[in-house]
């Protein structure tokens, strides 16, 4: 998969993602991240590429001819994303859906946002990754970015399947146990010793109903729909 980010902090990428799965996915070409600088979308003096808000208030806005024009000159046809708190959730099931593309071209804010007229006439999604406010959209695409790698062909390699996982099926996970069998007193419950397959995984998909039921009974609303 490619994955283009406009950003004005190309440097801060690829940061995280250059450890573990997202990193051997990387080194291993399964992962193809092209990186712009907003600026080099600009052409004047100063390389502007934010301006105060018509009608008045705090902080500044990123200017639309910059990112119109990188947006105009990328490489992939993929989707634009713009990561942005006004979006649609960020969630497991939207996660699939942009795993299923070649390429995904990521929006990355700054200051109060973007101009509206990016969300209105250029890009094609607009995802939040949770409702509170950040600095910038590179960790948001970072996050999107590491949720959708693991979805790509042999980036998870054969240590772990994407499949029967949280979320799979809007369900939360079921508690995972390792040796040794007791710690500190704490015993692993018998079942998961049995060797009794059919057995353990009537356990496993009733302690993910229950936790769904007690920690996210959303999900299951969700479920109903
Ligand atoms: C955000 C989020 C987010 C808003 C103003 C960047 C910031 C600043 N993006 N999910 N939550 N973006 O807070 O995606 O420009």
């Amino acid at each position: 998969m490619m994955i283009e980010v406009l950003t004005l902090f190309p440097e801060l990428f690829p940061g995280p993602l250059s450890g573990g799965v997202t990193g051997r996915g990387l080194a291993a070409g399964l992962l193809d991240l092209r990186l712009h600088n907003l600026r080099d979308y600009t052409h004047d003096r100063h390389r502007q590429v934010d301006d105060i808000p018509y009608g008045g208030g705090a902080g500044m806005v990123l200017k639309p001819e910059p990112i119109f024009e990188a947006v105009r000159a990328r490489t992939g046809n993929g989707p634009v994303i713009l990561l942005t708190p006004q979006g649609e959730l960020l969630n497991q099931s939207l996660v699939r859906n942009l795993a299923g593309y070649d390429d995904l071209y990521l929006i990355c804010g700054r200051y109060e946002g973007v101009d509206e007229r990016v969300a209105t006439d250029l890009v094609d999604r607009q995802i939040s990754i949770g409702d509170y406010v950040l600095t910038g959209g590179e960790l948001p695409a970072m996050v999107l970015i590491d949720a959708v790698s693991r979805l790509v062909a042999g980036v998870l390699g054969s240590e772990a399947s994407p499949k029967d996982e949280s979320f799979d099926h809007d369900l939360l996970e079921y508690p995972h146990y390792t040796r040794p069998a007791v710690f500190e007193g704490h015993a692993v419950p018998e079942v998961l010793l049995s060797g009794h397959h059919a057995e353990i995984e009537r356990w496993r998909r009733s302690q993910a109903a229950e936790r769904t039921r007690r920690r996210r009974p959303d999900l299951l609303d969700r479920l109903q729909r």
